[in-house]
């Protein structure tokens, strides 16, 4: 099937096959409906697709973001984690997801007075606003603020102004990168206002040994309590990804407030035995951590 979109290198016979250097010799593949959109923006290609079995599909660079059928397992672990895990967050920021899906569960704490939000691609915003309404009505709530720039020069400006920092980062090849390195999570420490924690997309231990190694590393330098915790997502590289976190006060590994009751009514994954049972990592991922 010949599909109209300008990534043709990974469409084989009507399947989108998710092929990166990153996680060499081995691809994910989704059978496809209908492109819906396909375009080079200023920092990246961004592709959504309608698949036959997952629902629409956004994909950047040519690396899955979210498919409908999971979205909801790494959106709300990388947001209710992190704001579960502070006892009383008032102010966040939100860097990178311009699906609007980490925003969406955000907006589930009452307790947050104010998320400020940094996108380095508006087009993103836009595509998702357009086509994935379920995702991007999390930019409906008026204490979302945006900032459309890069979200490394954006933290630099930020001396303790939040209580929790969430990175929802793409992979470290293209725009993502500098969302790797330490200088960045020195400026996150920086941003944060005492007893805050930070929470970042955090690769698969299965399949990006490196990336997972020097993200431990670095919040294992920088904050007082480090700890990874892990995602179950299908459509992810090994059907897996972590959330790598570093606090300055509250412990990670238990929730450090109550749920309140109508917040989990609404969830599909994210529970109070889930949130410590994600940081049970199986033993060759707990020595890797160890070791570091
Ligand atoms: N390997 C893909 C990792 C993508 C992480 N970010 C997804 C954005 C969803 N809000």
């Amino acid at each position: 099937m010949k599909l109209n979109t300008t990534i043709d290198k990974n469409i084989i016979d009507g399947w989108f096959a998710e092929i990166c250097p990153m996680w060499p010799g081995i691809a994910l593949s989704l059978e496809i409906e209908k492109v819906l959109y396909s375009n080079k923006s200023k920092y990246q290609q961004i592709d959504l697709f309608l698949t036959t079995h997952h629902g629409k599909m956004l994909v950047l660079d040519g690396i899955i973001q979210l498919t409908q059928s999971d979205e909801f397992a790494y959106q709300e672990m990388l947001a209710h984690v992190p704001l579960f895990s502070h006892p009383d967050p008032r102010h966040l920021l939100v860097i990178g997801g311009g699906d609007g899906g980490i925003l969406r569960e955000a907006g589930r704490h009452d307790c947050l007075e104010t998320i400020d939000f940094c996108e380095i691609d508006e087009e993103v915003i836009q595509v998702c606003k357009q086509f994935l309404p379920d995702l991007a009505c999390g930019f409906d709530d008026n204490r979302v603020a945006v900032h459309i720039g890069d979200g490394n020069a954006f933290v630099q400006n930020q001396k303790q102004m939040y209580d929790v920092i969430i990175v929802d980062s793409s992979d470290p090849v293209g725009p993502g990168e500098a969302l790797f390195e330490k200088p960045f999570y020195e400026s996150l420490k920086h941003a944060l206002k005492p007893g805050g924690l930070i929470a970042t997309q955090g690769e698969s231990f299965f399949m990006h040994k490196k990336y997972v190694e020097n993200l431990v590393k670095i919040t294992k330098e920088l904050f007082d309590i480090q700890g990874y915790s892990t995602i179950l997502v299908p459509t992810y590289p090994g059907g897996n990804i972590g959330i790598c976190m570093g606090s300055l006060g509250p412990q990670l590994k238990i929730p450090g407030r109550q749920i309140p009751e109508k917040v989990q009514q609404q969830l599909k994954y994210y529970n109070k035995e889930i949130h410590k049972a994600s940081f049970v990592l199986p033993g060759f991922a707990q020595k890797m951590m160890d070791e570091i």
